[in-house]
């Protein structure tokens, strides 16, 4: 099943079929640890409308209200080359290696709310670097008591001038407005995603495909409880939180995002995020 925050209220998706949910606050229907059960419930009283369907192309909202969004670095071999080498001059390459063989994951704040954007909505790149890349992450739903209760697509956007310079820059380097984009649904199963999910990404310049890659789930160092774990020692987070998991995918060092390019990060069963980007 997937939901989806829009302006006309909560859709639920099952098997194709499209249901407005009697809800109409996204932090409490989020927040449940049994949401796959009580969203199989709900749609028993529901009509499907096939309408709904329509309204999805264009009025999806990002699918967070008063949830923080946390991120996880270094968690694929990919990211730790790229960290090591764009911050070798800094000599804090070193800091990259040990973080990737570490027991403790490196966790930092993203964004709020109001500097995460939805499907469709531009994100930005900062004026004062020169070397921007979009990161595409499974990002994970986390309810209040910890609970991994679904899956939606992150673009962890990054200026990698920044973070190279010095590891102390990372705060610059990964959180600014619209730094960060969600969606455009959430994915509730009742097990957890299979391993062999594929995460893919496009990135268009004037319609034209400029980079793409692809990598599984599997590449990845640690497991999505272990990094949902770590996020809640010692610290709460009353209306759940989104965790993005780190990228396997790094473009070649000499490419960078330029104004209107388009990102297309697409997850197997999650669907499609496609932002544009700009400079304000
Ligand atoms: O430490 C730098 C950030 C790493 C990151 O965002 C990633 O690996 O995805
Ligand atoms: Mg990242």
């Amino acid at each position: 099943m997937r939901i989806f925050r829009t302006t006309q209220g909560i859709v639920i998706e099952s098997d194709g079929q499209y249901f407005l949910s009697a809800s109409n606050d996204w932090d409490s229907f989020l927040n449940r640890d049994d949401l796959f059960q009580e969203l199989k419930k709900e749609i028993q009283y529901l009509h499907p409308d096939g309408d709904l369907q329509n309204l999805l192309r264009n009025k999806i909202l990002a699918p967070i209200v008063s949830q923080e969004v946390w991120a996880s670095g270094v968690t694929y071999m990919r990211s730790r080359e790229a960290r090591m080498e764009e911050s070798k001059d800094s000599g804090g390459g070193d800091f990259y290696a040990k973080v990737y063989d570490a027991e403790r994951p490196e966790l930092f704040f993203k964004a709020t709310a109001a500097r995460t954007v939805g499907p469709g909505a531009e994100v930005l790149i900062r004026r004062d670097s020169k070397w921007n890349v979009p990161e595409p992450e499974l990002t994970l739903c986390i309810s209040s008591s910890g609970e991994i209760i679904g899956y939606t697509i992150g673009n962890d956007m990054s200026s990698r001038d920044i973070e190279g310079e010095n590891p102390l820059y990372l705060p610059q380097a990964k959180s600014y407005d619209a730094s960060a984009a969600l969606g455009p649904g959430i994915l509730v199963m009742e097990a957890p995603i299979s391993p062999e999910t594929e995460i893919s990404i496009q990135i268009k310049r004037t319609n034209q495909v400029v980079f793409e890659n692809n990598i599984q789930l599997n590449r990845m160092k640690r497991s999505l409880p272990e990094l949902a774990s770590w996020l809640f020692r010692e610290t709460s987070f009353p209306n759940g939180v989104f965790l993005m998991t780190g990228t396997g995918i790094v473009p070649p060092n000499e490419f960078t995002l330029a104004v209107g390019d388009e990102v297309f990060i697409r997850i197997e069963g999650i669907g499609e995020l496609m932002n544009v980007v700009a400079m304000r």
